[in-house]
């Protein structure tokens, strides 16, 4: 007589275990398939000794293959799908760490880009900085100098208005001698170049000499640098070369300093006042 020697699975009972159970169901799968090859050998053996027909368990063994594989078969299902489910993840974890490795290079390229523009700012910034720190450096060099050379000038006697020292004499001289004075004290007799400078000067003193001539050109009046007069202050009737005058005085005692110059004799003998450019 033939033997219980198979457990037919539960197919309809609900699948969901984890991976130790599905080891012992496979593991029970197997111990089943090989009982099933001994059972199926001893049945023939019975079978053959007792020549009997059996329509019952032999029957039930039937409705297995022939070589016994349909547990194996279940368990190959199993494995496909843990295989699938596997690979699914694999993929799912490569396509994660793919993207998070371009979203980490994209943040760390935006970083450098970042980090290069504010070097290149502060650079500039530092550069710029630099060069205002280097003027305003000079520039407060040549402040120092100027102000050492006008209070050097002053405590000699000089007086300051508007970037220009004068020097008014304390004696009378020809206009070339007064000239002469001047350029030995690193001047020249004083060039008036506004309304605002003759009015200076015009308050120093009067009957002194500045630094127009006439004297290589009759009529053609020129400053001791070269340049020709543009804008005089000349009294009224003035200038009119009364027994050749050649040399201009401030002379004339007005209300308005500015019509006070006269041409007189330059062998005269005037004040005179120098002017240095600081
Ligand atoms: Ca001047
Ligand atoms: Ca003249
Ligand atoms: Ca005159």
């Amino acid at each position: 007589m033939s033997k219980v020697i198979y457990t037919e699975p539960d197919m309809n009972k609900k699948v969901k275990f984890d991976r130790g159970e599905m080891e012992e169901r496979i593991v029970d799968i197997y111990v089943s398939a090989d009982t099933l090859r001994d059972g199926e050998t001893s049945t023939k053996r019975e079978e053959t000794a007792d020549s009997a027909p059996n329509n019952g368990r032999g029957d039930q063994n039937s409705e297995l293959d022939s070589s016994g594989k349909r547990p194996s078969g279940v368990a190959a299902v199993f494995l496909g799908l843990l295989c699938v489910l596997l690979l699914a993840g694999i993929i799912g974890l490569s396509v994660y760490y793919n993207r998070a490795i371009k979203d980490s290079e994209d943040k760390r390229n935006i970083l450098s880009q970042s980090f290069s523009l504010f070097k290149i700012n502060t650079t500039s910034e530092r550069d710029q900085l630099q060069t205002s720190y280097n003027n305003l450096t000079e520039e407060k060099g040549h402040i120092q100098a100027k102000l050492f050379v006008i209070e050097q000038h002053c405590q000699e006697g000089w007086r300051y208005s508007d970037s220009s020292l004068y020097f008014l004499s304390t004696e009378k001289k020809t206009w070339e001698e007064s000239r002469q004075d001047c350029l030995e004290r690193g001047a020249d007799l004083v060039i008036i170049n506004s309304d605002k400078e003759q009015t200076f000067v015009f308050n120093l003193h009067l009957r002194v000499w500045i630094g127009l001539t006439d004297s290589v050109t009759e009529g053609t009046w020129k400053w001791v640098d070269g340049t020709s007069l543009t804008t005089g202050y000349w009294g009224k009737g003035q200038p009119d070369n009364y027994g050749q005058e050649d040399c201009a005085e401030i002379y004339f005692r007005k209300d308005d300093p500015v019509t006070t110059w006269n041409d007189g004799k330059c062998g005269a003998n005037n004040s005179w006042i120098c002017e240095k450019v600081v």
